[in-house]
């Protein structure tokens, strides 16, 4: 695979609850081959998502990997385990390495895209964040700079082919003001050590390029 590039050094890590609500972390991935696999998605692959009082315009999904591997499941069931690759995935198959990188369990994994002029309201996801032992990784694939990703009342920009970390029981919403879709990969992973130190690690070299506070 294209191997995504990572900073060498760790910093200390610190504790979870010294962990922004958005953080990027360290692999970034290669945006030719994640837009490559998105072309090989149709346009009637797009499920509308499911909390349709949660936006307004199109807000729609794809699932690669859902509960029995039915890629018309697009509804993430913290309850249920029993995830599987679905047929699109074998469309995606740089995408199918990208989930590999990830060594923890995965949950779901899908497309989910805001088209121009759409909004997904304000809201926040039941236990979705790292100290829940479940959280959600995004990574952008077409963006553009009219988009406002809101998390705990920040604006997050986020770039295609970084891996980023969100708190998603924190408020968070999108606007697409742009002209563009929004389209980011999202994969929904079980926290094990191996995730928890990906996380712990990002937050402490983050922590390290802020400014020094004077007291
Ligand atoms: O980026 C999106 O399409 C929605 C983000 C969101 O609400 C989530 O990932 O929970």
């Amino acid at each position: 695979m294209h191997t995504p590039s990572a900073p060498p050094s760790t910093p200390a890590a610190p504790s979870a609850a010294r962990v922004p609500a958005s953080l990027r972390l360290r692999p970034t991935f290669d945006v030719t081959l994640l837009q490559a696999d998105l072309s090989r998605i149709f346009a009637n692959d797009f499920i509308p998502h499911f909390n349709t009082r949660y936006y307004e315009g199109d807000w729609s999904v794809v699932s690669l990997r859902a509960i029995g591997g039915d890629a018309q499941k697009i509804y993430p069931d913290p309850t249920r385990s029993d995830y599987a690759d679905t047929p699109l995935m074998e469309r995606c198959p740089y995408i199918s390495e990208v989930v590999d990188y990830f060594r923890c369990p995965k949950l779901a994994v899908r497309f989910l895209r805001v088209r121009p002029r759409s909004v997904v309201k304000e809201h926040r996801d039941y236990q979705l964040r790292l100290e829940d032992g479940e959280l959600r990784l995004h990574i952008p694939i077409t963006t553009n700079p009219d988009v406002r990703f809101m998390v705990a009342g920040k604006r997050v920009v986020m770039a295609p082919g970084e891996c980023w970390y969100n708190d998603f029981t924190e408020l968070h919403s999108v606007h697409n003001d742009g002209d563009g879709d929004r389209v980011h990969l999202t994969i929904d992973c079980v926290v094990n050590d191996w995730l928890r130190g990906e996380v712990l690690s990002a937050a402490g070299a983050a922590a390290c390029t802020r400014p020094a506070l004077i007291v």
